[in-house]
């Protein structure tokens, strides 16, 4: 780097960089541990079948300090089979999440990271997304919320990458922030997590970067933040219930870029603690994303040398069910590509949107047939009648309720008597 360069880098760093240090957090006090008990339940009680969920819950757990021995072993047993099996299939944003759950914290998985050399793997992924974006319009293999854990764990973990690259990516304006024209809060945030973590490794000295990158980077989280801000909700949710952990988490670590008056954190701090009460955060990974926000933690605060910590006293309560009454509703199903298809579905109540499709494709196999694929959030569906979803070309499976999009997935999703539901072949 030129000295005549150093001037205004060291200025930019010190005005963006040293004010983070009295970055105030809010968080739920100790007293009152006991109202994310239902968080803790749902990680314990989860079934570890699904998708890389095993590895949010671990992250969770180390990240807020909960030791539980035996449950601990059982995702981490889990996670290492799972990379062993099918280490080269998993995409690249599941292997980020798995090297920041193996390695937060002083434990023994470290080892595994270096046998399997998964740093240096998630590096080749991490450039097959970037490859896969110049042959495909942009698109690349996954989405951005994975790319930004995929420099978020790279930073972390002393990977390599291109620091220009990133920058270039990185641009708030890039349409792989929007869904529909639509701005993805868990985007935004976690590629604010991603982005801060190259700051900081810059003032810490770990990385030499161009100051015209560092201020490219600095913008970009500046105008991230902006447009996170802007997503925020009269009852203080950001985006919606299962973004706001992540963004507050991204609002944490960028105090510095907005005024104390632009966001009342206690005012967010208290909708999610109803919406725990409420059993809102019923799916494992759900529970595990919005956890560490609460105790002030966020994924910057993965640090493979620190010691495990241990803040809870965990009071394992089984989770509970809700008892239905067991009669039948009736719901209006339709599948939407150029045309529409519909039917009438009866299902027991308390049944999730899945179970109607699954009753509709028992009525006519080839309007309604479809496949799906578990991810950690449960059910994703991947075709109706044959036509597949493609990243490459932004197409997915929308599911709508009264013709309005929903929040939730397939498998979570519980539907009403004599509502209409949708899934409409769409692009984002
Ligand atoms: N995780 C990922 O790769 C997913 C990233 C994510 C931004 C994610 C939300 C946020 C998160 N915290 O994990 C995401 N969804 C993406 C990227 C996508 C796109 C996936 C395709 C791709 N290119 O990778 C896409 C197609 C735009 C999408 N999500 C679709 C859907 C709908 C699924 C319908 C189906 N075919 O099954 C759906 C149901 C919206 C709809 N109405 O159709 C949907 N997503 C929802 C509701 C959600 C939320 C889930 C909430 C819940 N309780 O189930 C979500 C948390 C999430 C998962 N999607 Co997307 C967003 C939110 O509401 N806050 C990394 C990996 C390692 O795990």
């Amino acid at each position: 780097m030129r000295q005549s360069h150093q001037l205004p880098l060291v200025g930019l760093l010190l005005y963006s960089l040293i004010p983070s240090q009295l970055c105030k957090i809010c968080e739920v006090h100790k007293e009152n541990y006991s109202c994310l008990n239902p968080l803790i339940s749902t990680m314990i009680n989860s079934k570890h079948t699904r998708g890389i969920q095993d590895a949010n819950v671990l992250l969770s757990f180390r990240l807020v300090g909960i030791q539980k021995q035996d449950v601990e072993q059982q995702l981490i047993q889990h996670i290492k089979d799972k990379v062993a099996r099918k280490g080269s299939d998993l995409t690249s944003g599941q292997l980020a999440l798995i090297i920041l759950a193996l390695g937060e914290c002083q434990n023994p998985d470290k080892k595994f990271i270096d046998d399997y050399h998964l740093v240096s793997q998630l590096e080749k992924k991490f450039q097959e997304e970037i490859e896969n974006m110049g042959a495909h319009n942009g698109n690349p293999l996954t989405n951005y919320y994975q790319l930004s854990l995929d420099v978020l764990a790279l930073c972390l973990f002393n990977g390599s990458y291109s620091i220009p690259k990133v920058a270039e990516l990185f641009d708030p304006e890039n349409k792989n922030y929007y869904f529909g024209g639509q701005f993805s809060v868990d985007t935004g945030a976690m590629a604010v997590l991603a982005l801060t973590c190259l700051e900081k490794n810059v003032t810490n000295g770990q990385i030499k970067i161009d100051s015209k990158d560092l201020e490219c980077i600095d913008n970009h989280i500046k105008s991230l933040v902006k447009k996170i801000l802007s997503e925020k909700k009269e009852n203080g949710l950001i985006g919606n219930i299962f973004s706001t952990g992540e963004a507050m988490q991204a609002l944490f670590v960028s105090s510095n870029y907005y005024n104390e008056s632009e966001w009342d954190c206690q005012q967010t701090l208290d909708t999610v603690l109803k919406e725990i009460s409420h059993g809102t955060f019923s799916i494992p990974t759900a529970a595990a994303q919005i956890f560490p926000a609460l105790i002030g933690k966020t994924y910057l605060d993965v640090n493979k040398d620190s010691p495990c910590s241990n803040n809870f006293n965990i009071s394992t309560c089984e989770s509970v069910t809700p008892t239905d009454s067991p009669s039948n509703i009736s719901v209006h199903y339709s599948v939407k590509i150029n045309e529409t298809y519909s039917t009438n579905v009866t299902v027991l109540n308390g049944s999730f949107f899945l179970d109607v499709m699954t009753e509709a494709q028992k009525i006519n196999e080839t309007i309604f047939s479809f496949t799906m694929v578990e991810t950690s959030w449960g059910p994703y569906i991947t075709s109706v009648q044959g036509l597949s979803a493609n990243s490459s070309k932004r197409t997915y499976w929308q599911l709508l309720s009264e013709g309005k999009p929903l929040s939730q997935g397939a498998g979570s999703y519980l539907v009403h008597d004599g509502e209409n539901l949708e899934v409409r072949w769409s692009k984002y």
